[in-house]
């Protein structure tokens, strides 16, 4: 483990209710020519600080953390690589709504549209005046369709595999209802789920781990087609509908028939909040467009006592 700072800038803001927690300064670069060699090295000598900076006791298992990179593509205005509780994600729509939120609280960006380099690939996001941020993410794809999984206590969930920056299982269930005061029962069965794929060996391209699950339902705004509840890869669900679950559902729904290009599908989370989501064809792949709005919470300086022994931080689940 490399020698710890004493000190990592950041500012906290929430998308849509998600918390964002980005990185300004203290946590030494990682090396790198691409963003995918860069989250390798974080993952092999990073990870105490990772924890440190979003686990308990400075965070806790739903805040999504952003480190700021040199950019790899010539244009882009900065990378980022997305982390949580346990890992390090591809991309995270509502953590790139905070980024541009928070590079603009920081006087670091105008209004308007800009490329941001992430494991995934390079995406772009557009500011407007009153704040509303639009990503343009990586193209999504449905993977496998209808796939069957034996879930212990609940028989045979059927559901589609789907990509959408990170992988996601997509189904819908009878029970329990997608109600907040229902999210340890549906935190219970999305493991569950996700544990059951993981054991029958169903996964994404090249044996990627499915680490996202997604129920959906009808929804309970008059604004919105659907509502979602998304299990995040740790031991959280996403507040907000989820960026990259967004996208993968668009997806699905597309190879269904059920979502034409340029169609809005406004995703309500469980939370009761909205993202405004569309695809566009180009050059034969399905580009997914993400809405929504991001508030700046905090600013702050993590201190790493070297005398704590909770100063990298511990993850209770
Ligand atoms: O918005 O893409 C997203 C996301 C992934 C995990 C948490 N939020």
């Amino acid at each position: 483990m490399r020698q710890p700072p004493g000190e990592i800038e950041v500012v906290d803001s929430h998308t849509e209710g998600e918390p964002t927690r980005v990185v300004l300064s203290g946590w030494p670069q990682p090396e790198g020519a691409t963003m995918l060699q860069r989250r390798a090295v974080l993952e092999r000598d990073h990870d105490a600080l990772r924890r440190g900076v979003v686990c308990e006791p400075r965070g806790h298992d739903a805040i999504v953390g952003a480190l700021l990179t040199p950019p790899v593509t010539p244009g882009a205005v900065t990378g980022v690589i997305f982390f949580n509780d346990v890992g390090y994600l591809g991309m995270c729509g509502h953590g790139l709504i905070g980024v541009v939120r928070t590079l603009q609280f920081l006087g670091r960006m105008e209004i308007g549209r800009v490329a941001i380099d992430t494991p995934a690939g390079t995406v772009h996001a557009d500011v407007a005046q009153d704040g509303l941020v639009t990503v343009e993410n990586v193209p999504a794809r449905l993977h496998l369709a209808d796939v069957q999984v034996e879930v212990p206590g609940m028989g045979r969930v059927r559901g589609d595999v789907a990509y959408g920056g990170n992988w996601f299982f997509i189904t819908e269930l009878a029970e329990p209802a997608l109600d907040l005061t229902n999210g340890k029962e549906l935190l219970r069965v999305t493991t569950a789920i996700r544990d059951a794929l993981k054991r029958g060996g169903i996964t994404g391209d090249d044996g990627a781990l499915i680490d996202h699950v997604e129920l959906g339902g009808p929804p309970r705004r008059e604004d919105a087609d659907g509502r979602n509840f998304v299990l995040c890869p740790g031991a959280a669900y996403d507040r907000s509908p989820c960026g990259t679950g967004t996208s993968a559902k668009m997806a699905s729904l597309h190879a269904r028939g059920a979502l034409q290009a340029g169609e809005r599908w406004r995703q309500e989370s469980i939370t009761g909040s909205l993202f405004t989501g569309w695809l566009e064809e180009r050059d034969g792949a399905l580009v997914p467009y993400i809405q929504g709005r991001a508030y700046v919470t905090s600013r702050s300086t993590l201190l790493f006592d070297a005398d704590d022994p909770f100063r990298f931080g511990f993850a209770p689940t």
